[in-house]
């Protein structure tokens, strides 16, 4: 027996060990991070997405101290909460604008707690309270579905959630939805506009749900669902990360999405990742549709009651997810 055993067991142990030792070229993987190729990402699932988002709308608009809010902060809990390692659930209370106090819940899934090489994704779950760009003046104070302005980036992270706990990436990821994105002051009121958007992600940078929480970059997807979309380079992106715009319009290019993800300057957007950005100071890009043949320089049915489920197209859906899974397999 131990004559024969000899043998087996150098087949088994010396040859592999000369495998990955000999560093001839043959295992590109075993070479240093800068020089490896990517990863396969996993297929993402279109269907699944839209699905995701049409399952946020069926609550009904999201609005802060809403039931239907309620409702979907549960299942949006419960349903992160199944794919990621650990889940936080961030409650507190805030003032809006006009003095209204919401009781809003930033939600955050983290993969692989342990990793020190992090990256941030993160979409707003709420919907914007007023639809004041709507058509019909009689809707202006009418709650919207906020399927594409809201639900769309939400939809895209939670099928992400799905694949990455099904085959981890090398980095960690953490996932947050932030509350309270659209409750920003009203075209018709007189009310100072300063600091009245992204209230979740105000509080969230302020009190991150580890005091000493770092990522290397992070991605914001806002309005990632309508049909024929336009993502331009965001201003304050470009202002604190132009290097990771490069790495992710690079990414959607290599994939064939160099049609929607336009070489050109779009406008400055105040969105959750200008406070991720100037409070916390993780370099934070928005991937957001901007339109400049509207009067306010979004998808056309923008703040309207046709911000919903007709507006989201499976195919946005999947360039996008493609393009951030793409990144985030090849860090
Ligand atoms: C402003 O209009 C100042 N910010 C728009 C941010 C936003 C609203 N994103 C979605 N809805
Ligand atoms: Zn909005």
């Amino acid at each position: 027996m131990k004559n024969n055993i000899f043998p087996a067991l150098l087949f088994l142990i010396i040859i592999p060990i000369m495998l990955f030792s000999c560093g001839g070229g043959a295992e590109p993987d075993t070479g240093n991070r800068a020089e490896r190729q990517q990863v396969q990402p996993p297929t993402f699932n279109a269907d699944s997405a839209f699905n995701f988002v049409a399952r946020q709308v069926a609550f009904g608009p999201r609005v802060p101290n809403s039931e239907a809010h309620r409702q979907a902060g549960k299942w949006l809990t419960e349903t992160l909460g199944r794919f990621s390692d650990t889940i936080y659930l961030q409650e507190t209370r805030v003032r809006a604008y006009d003095g209204t106090v919401l009781n809003i819940k930033n939600i955050i899934g983290v993969f692989q707690p342990e990793n020190r090489r992090r990256i941030l994704l993160c979409a707003h779950w709420d919907s914007r309270p007023y639809a004041d760009y709507d058509p019909d003046p009689a809707n202006h104070f009418t709650p919207i579905d906020g399927a594409n302005d809201g639900a769309s980036g939400v939809g895209v992270l939670l099928e992400i959630a799905r694949l990455i706990s099904q085959q981890a990436p090398d980095v960690g990821i953490d996932i947050i939805f932030f509350d309270a994105e659209d409750y920003g002051r009203h075209r018709f009121s007189n009310l100072p506009d300063r600091d009245t958007w992204a209230l979740g992600s105000q509080h969230w940078a302020r009190n991150p749900h580890r005091p000493d929480y770092f990522a290397r970059f992070g991605i914001l997807l806002d309005m990632v669902g309508a049909s024929d979309p336009q993502f331009k380079r965001e201003g304050y992106s470009m202002l604190y990360a132009p290097n990771i715009v490069r790495k992710v319009w690079e990414a959607a290019n290599r994939l064939g999405y160099g049609h929607i993800f336009l070489n050109r300057d779009g406008g400055f957007v105040t969105d959750d990742h200008y406070y991720v950005n100037t409070i916390r100071n993780i370099p934070t890009i928005n991937i957001i549709h901007q339109d400049e043949t509207t009067e306010h320089g979004f998808f056309p049915q923008w703040h309207t009651l046709g911000d919903n489920m007709e507006v989201i197209d499976p195919i946005t859906l999947r360039a996008v997810g493609e393009t951030v899974l793409s990144v985030i397999y090849s860090e």
